[in-house]
């Protein structure tokens, strides 16, 4: 930090040339992001509520009030009646608290929990976070939880089972029907990641695998806005079915206006509250069937294209992400990336993956493919 301030002109000049070196959703350039650009009313609303702290929610209660609302707004959505829980940082911190929670209701000494090979990598911080032993079960020809390798894993240390409704690399939605019998059967806490899934899936326009709070066993959720709910970072969503689990992740705090905290991060913005329930509000549930449709729309066009150019697909896409393989696939990853694509490589299956997220519009598909022929 410089002694002396400079001139607020001086200073955005600064910032605008800085800004340059970000890519940007609208170039059509970025492929491989589970964050979009917001919605233009998520813009207006973050900044209404710039300067509001849901970690003291007694001096902002109209930001709370959002915060309530877009958790109503998501419990109905994933069918949970009596479901609660918390607008956090991130998918990261949903899954955090999920583990928390299990592991607190279990109290057992040497906790377990049995992750998909396909798991996010938020649950390696998140086992070594909370010192829980991660068990991981393989998947099946489609990428999918083996749920009977689950079963078998299950021991008296397992506290949690976890399914993923959209993995980050293939899109891939595990059996959470079978899951969830599994965890009502051996009486054992089960939490679905649909941290990317959570807000496609209900808007699918048909073939909606099975994932909500409709099946009996599913404890808790993780649906992250600032996903496919196109609200600004950092809005990430945890759901308990029954809110007496919040009592298991809950802290006093002896000064605040509120009596206890139960996320993890303790000042946390109401912006974000805010730009999500301003989304969910301007588009409503017709709004996000068509985004979600277009996405998958354009999901496919992509996955017929790369097929016509003799490039195979890993598996076909259940949601709005595609992975495809070359004879060289890291070699064409690179190629691509030199023409200014950002596409992820993803070494443990081989792949180049594509997420066709809302900024993803069929032109960009269009020259994308007119590039990989090149
Ligand atoms: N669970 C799943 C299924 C996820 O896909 C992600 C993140 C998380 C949990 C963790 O969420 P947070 O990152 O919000 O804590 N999925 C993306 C991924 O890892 C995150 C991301 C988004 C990465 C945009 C890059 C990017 O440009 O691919």
């Amino acid at each position: 930090m410089q002694l002396k301030g400079s001139s607020r002109k001086a200073v955005l000049s600064e910032l605008k040339k800085i800004r340059e070196l970000d890519q940007r959703y609208d170039d059509g350039k970025i492929l491989c992001s589970m964050c979009t650009k917001p919605h233009p009313i998520a813009k207006k609303a973050y900044r209404m509520f710039f300067e509001s702290n849901l970690g003291d929610s007694g001096l902002f209660s109209g930001s709370a009030q959002l915060e309530k609302e877009v958790m109503q707004d998501l419990a109905v959505l994933l069918q949970g009646k009596n479901a609660a829980g918390f607008l956090v940082s991130g998918g990261t911190e949903a899954n955090l608290l999920a583990l928390l929670a299990a592991r607190n209701i279990a109290e057992i000494a040497q906790p377990e929990v049995i992750l998909p090979e396909s798991a996010h990598f938020s649950f390696k911080k998140i086992c070594n976070l909370l010192c829980l032993k991660p068990v991981y079960a393989r998947l099946d020809s489609s990428f999918r939880v083996d749920s009977s390798e689950v079963e078998n894993l299950i021991s008296n240390n397992t506290v949690a089972i976890v399914g993923t409704a959209g993995t980050a690399e293939l899109g891939a939605v595990d059996p959470i029907d079978e899951l969830s019998k599994i965890a009502k059967r051996k009486g054992v806490y089960l939490h679905v990641d649909a941290a990317f899934g959570g807000l496609v899936i209900p808007f699918l326009p048909k073939d909606k695998p099975p994932f909500d709070f409709n099946l009996e066993g599913v404890q808790s959720i993780t649906v992250d806005p600032h996903k496919m709910g196109m609200a600004a970072i950092a809005a990430g969503g945890i759901l308990f079915k029954d809110a007496k689990r919040l009592n298991y992740i809950k802290t006093e705090t002896p000064y605040l206006t509120d009596k206890f905290q139960y996320t993890f991060v303790g000042t946390r913005t109401g912006a974000a509250a805010a730009s999500a329930w301003a989304v969910f509000n301007v588009l409503g549930v017709e709004g996000f069937q068509k985004v979600v449709g277009d996405c998958i729309k354009n999901t496919k066009l992509l996955a017929d294209g790369l097929k016509k150019a003799g490039l195979p697909l890993v598996v076909e896409p259940t949601l709005n992400v595609v992975a495809f393989r070359d004879r060289e696939t890291k070699g064409l990853a690179e190629k691509l990336r030199g023409r200014g694509w950002f596409i992820s490589y993803v070494p443990h299956y081989d792949c180049i993956r594509i997420v066709v997220m809302p900024h993803v519009k069929k032109r960009h598909i269009m020259d994308f493919l007119s590039d990989l022929e090149r």
